[in-house]
């Protein structure tokens, strides 16, 4: 099953968070595509550091559960600790997509129910699958990209920031 994963940053050394991220995640499946890394305002609590985000598109024969459990292990591996929600992190992964199965449990909800207003989000998956269509909205990651606006996401180049 191809599996997309966002993943995201504001704690400690963000861009070798996420490239530690990319090398275990090789546990979860193969890597198929990964995403360019940007740098983002933090949305929702703006009182925090701003974010790297990436998206890394995998091939997995987890299932999705399974997938939720290793990635949770591998942010516990990353230093996360669990505070206030949306607040900051040294590594957030996120299942956005896993093929076009829709999953609402106590625990689990795919497609990620809050992508198509996350710009963070959307400018990374762009680059890993651009047509990918939703599977409840019908939508592709480019139409949903285009619908943002004022969210400052800018590519990251090592040693700049915003
Ligand atoms: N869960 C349900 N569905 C999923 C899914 N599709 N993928 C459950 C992953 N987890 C899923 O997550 C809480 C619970 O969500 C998990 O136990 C799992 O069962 P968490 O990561 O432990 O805690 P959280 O921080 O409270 O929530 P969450 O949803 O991860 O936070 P968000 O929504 O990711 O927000 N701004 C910018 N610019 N960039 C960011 O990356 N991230 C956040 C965090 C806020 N602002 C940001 C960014
Ligand atoms: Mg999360």
């Amino acid at each position: 099953m191809e599996i997309y994963i966002a993943l995201g940053s504001n704690l400690g050394n963000r861009a070798e968070n996420l490239e530690n991220a990319v090398v275990a995640l090789k546990g979860v499946g193969a890597v198929c595509a990964q995403s360019q890394v940007y740098e983002t305002a933090p949305l929702y609590v703006i009182d925090q550091p701003a974010y790297l985000n990436a998206v890394v598109k995998l091939e997995t024969s987890l299932t999705a559960e399974q997938a939720l459990t290793a990635l949770q292990a591998i942010e516990n591996a990353a230093g996360r600790e669990r505070g206030v929600r949306y607040g900051a992190r040294s590594l957030d992964l996120d299942i956005l997509y896993y093929g076009n199965v829709v999953i609402e449990t106590a625990t689990l909800q795919v497609p990620h129910p809050l992508l198509a207003e996350r710009a963070f989000v959307l400018y990374p998956l762009c680059d890993v699958a651009p047509d990918f269509i939703h599977p409840v909205t019908g939508k592709t990651s480019t139409q949903m990209k285009a619908a943002m606006c004022g969210q400052d996401v800018r590519l990251y180049t090592k040693g700049t920031s915003i």
